[in-house]
């Protein structure tokens, strides 16, 4: 089996991929499936159905759907997949979510239907007046509720499954991917660029081929000789490393994952209780049953080594999960066997629930490893609650001008179903990206609050400095863009950790009365008191963006003021991102500067009017934060006037007023 064959392969597009790649043995595995299917594969049908009358056709939520943001005449399925490549319309993708919000004129009705099981949602389709949700095993559990916003909906939301802790600061920087950075001399290359360009960059990826042959938990000793010793240079730049892992543990005799695995009876199983076979990078595997607590002790315990190196973040990948098929990725099958905390259950019952325990996993590898520092986690697939166990990335996407109009879309939905931490691969994953896109992907998603390029093997380089002087230049004042926002993005993340309330939003949560504005998905909020209106179309240097009424908006260099309430037409040259501040805040913004660290002063910029704004500080790494070391600033703005209130005793940065216009 050649290495190139796996560097190449795309399971999705060649028939023989097995057997091309894994060799004639995996005649005996496609056999044994079969065999099993004919003795254990029983008829899906619906057992558990509720229906939501709607009071709208405007209907958001879900989870990830390659979608607009208003889902209602669909019908959506929740079943977490692997989505190679997706595009418009594929359905369902990596990550579901079974809570639906109905904005209405009076208000929004939220409901969750807490069922784990392969299920859809029919939303208008069948009846204009109904949504249907129908599984193939029953509920836990059906929460309704009616709120008058979208926040409080999400916020309920999070108080039933659980909120997202504060990341470490550093998580919210830029970071930088690649399908694969394939030894220790391009990372430190790679970082030196960052370096010597100028261009901030917070963390470093390492892709499947750092592995010694896909076997999770070690690392090829040839292209990573000293990987303590790059951590530790990497650290010394500012920069962190994340890794990642997938959940297929290679069958191979004498590989202590494996070794270990099998004696403690980790891995899901057929039903006579041998471990379940299935097929992804390293060949034939067998996958971890995360559903256990003693099994995700066992994970964190086999993390050891790859954090004792340095390693700061853990990233989980293949988990909806999938094996490989033919000619497509299949979900393990439904009669596979999970020996749960809970009993002993079904595959097709704990599918959906496969990320986000394996994320659970991951994160307590960290906090078993490095208790007094936050973790970073992110995951592919998750379900109902993840949000509290990690961040999230939306997979696959593709280097096109439609991908990067639908990643608006479906992060928002992301967002409104609770799990606010995620973002798209900047540039598009599958395909070769080019310089005007890269540049328009990374000015829409600015304040996304995952900031990550990453792209395909195969593909063309899309590091920042790729394509020339130029594109350089923008991308670097783009980022830096970011990073001087940090503060206000960084209250954003505390606002929804600590009340649950979604970080990016549809303009509709700014003016929820009006039912013309709420398909809007070509521009979003930030919080409540940040508007982006990117550019997502080539060749376009103007557009018009619709600014909310109930309040003035300015331009975020404060030159120029709106009333609320209308469209405007605005200049986008490719340099530029039209972004606009609600009147009445004081944005609090720190200086450019290469990686996430606290500087020693906040400026504070005033945009007159009438509001209430804060800032949200704490030490950014430990978890002294949850015992009290933090501090919120409160600022009362009245015309050009402001009043502060302060709450907690972390010092905090020093607070500077300044008057002149942001940029
Ligand atoms: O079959 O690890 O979504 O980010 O680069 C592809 C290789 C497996 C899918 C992830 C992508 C990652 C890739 N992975």
């Amino acid at each position: 089996m050649a290495d190139k064959d796996i560097l190449t392969g795309d399971p999705s597009q060649d028939e023989n991929f097995l057997i091309r790649t894994f060799g004639d043995s995996i005649y005996a595995y496609l056999a044994k499936r079969q065999a099993l299917d004919a003795l254990h594969a029983r008829p899906r049908q619906v057992v558990f159905r509720h229906e939501v009358p709607l009071r709208s056709q405007h209907v958001y939520g879900t989870g990830q759907r390659a979608f607009g943001l208003n889902l209602f005449g669909r019908r959506l399925t929740f079943w977490n997949t692997d989505a190679g490549a997706y595009h418009r319309g594929w359905e369902p993708i990596n990550y579901t979510i079974p809570f639906l919000l109905n904005m209405h004129d009076e208000g929004v009705i939220a409901v969750f239907v807490d069922n784990t099981h392969r299920g859809t949602v029919d939303i208008g389709v069948a009846n204009p007046n109904l949504a249907v949700f129908e599984f193939e095993g029953p509920a836990r559990a059906v929460h309704t509720f009616q709120t008058a916003t979208l926040d409080e909906a999400v916020a309920r939301f999070c108080q039933l499954t659980g909120h997202m802790p504060m990341p470490p600061l550093w998580a919210l920087g830029h970071h930088q991917s690649r399908y694969s950075y394939m030894n220790q001399d391009e990372v430190l290359a790679v970082a030196r660029e960052f370096q010597s360009r100028g261009i901030p960059c917070d963390a470093l990826y390492l892709d499947i081929h750092y592995m010694d042959n896909y076997k999770v938990f070690t690392w090829d000793k040839q292209a990573f000789p000293d990987l303590k010793g790059m951590i530790d240079e990497l650290h010394s730049m500012g920069m962190r490393l994340v890794v990642i892992l997938d959940p297929g543990v290679k069958i191979e005799p004498g590989y202590e994952g494996y070794e270990s695995g099998l004696a403690q009876n980790v891995f899901i199983t057929y039903p006579d209780g041998s471990p379940a076979d299935g097929v992804v990078w390293p060949g034939p595997t067998h996958h971890p049953d995360f559903t256990r607590s003693s099994v995700r002790a066992w994970w964190a315990e086999q993390l050891q080594p790859l954090l004792e190196a340095g390693t700061d973040g853990l990233w989980n990948d293949m988990n909806e999960p999938l094996y490989f098929g033919n000619n497509e990725a299949i979900s393990p099958a439904d009669y596979l066997v999970h020996h749960t905390d809970e009993g002993v259950k079904n595959h097709s019952e704990m599918h959906n629930l496969y990320g986000h325990y394996m994320a659970m996993a991951s994160r307590l590898a960290q906090t078993r490893h490095a208790p007094q520092r936050r973790p970073f986690v992110i995951t592919r697939s998750g379900y109902a609650g993840t949000q509290a166990v990690s961040s999230s990335w939306t997979g696959d996407n593709r280097s096109t001008w439609d991908d990067l109009r639908i990643a608006i879309a479906m992060n928002l939905n992301m967002a409104l179903s609770g799990q606010s931490f995620t973002g798209p691969d900047l540039g598009g994953f599958a395909n070769d990206t080019n310089p005007e896109l890269l540049v328009r992907w990374y000015q829409a998603c600015v304040l996304f609050p995952f900031y990550r390029n990453h792209s395909a093997v195969d593909t063309v380089r899309q590091e920042p400095w790729a394509f020339g002087p130029e594109t350089e230049r923008i991308l670097r004042d783009t980022i830096a863009l970011r990073y001087r926002l940090l503060p206000y993005l960084y209250t954003c993340f505390a606002h929804c950790a600590h009340n649950g309330t979604p970080i990016l939003r549809p303009l509709s949560a700014a003016e929820p009365r009006n039912p013309h504005i709420r398909s809007l998905d070509d521009a979003y909020l930030v919080g409540d008191k940040v508007l982006v209106a990117p550019v997502l179309e080539p060749l376009t240097l103007r557009r018009t963006v619709y600014l909310p009424a109930g309040s003035d908006w300015y331009t975020l260099d404060g030159t120029t003021k709106y009333p609320g309430g209308q469209l405007v037409d605005v200049a986008a040259p490719l340099d530029h991102v039209p972004m606009f501040v609600r009147a009445g805040t004081v944005l609090p913004t720190w200086p450019a500067q290469a990686s996430s660290v606290l500087p020693a002063a906040t400026t504070l910029r005033v945009y007159p009017g009438i509001g209430t704004s804060a800032l949200y500080e704490d030490d950014g790494s430990s978890m002294a934060y949850e015992t009290g070391a933090w501090r919120w600033v409160t600022f009362h703005c009245e015309g050009e006037k402001v009043r502060t209130e302060v709450a907690g005793s972390y010092p905090g940065t020093q607070l500077v007023y300044a008057a002149a216009p942001f940029v």
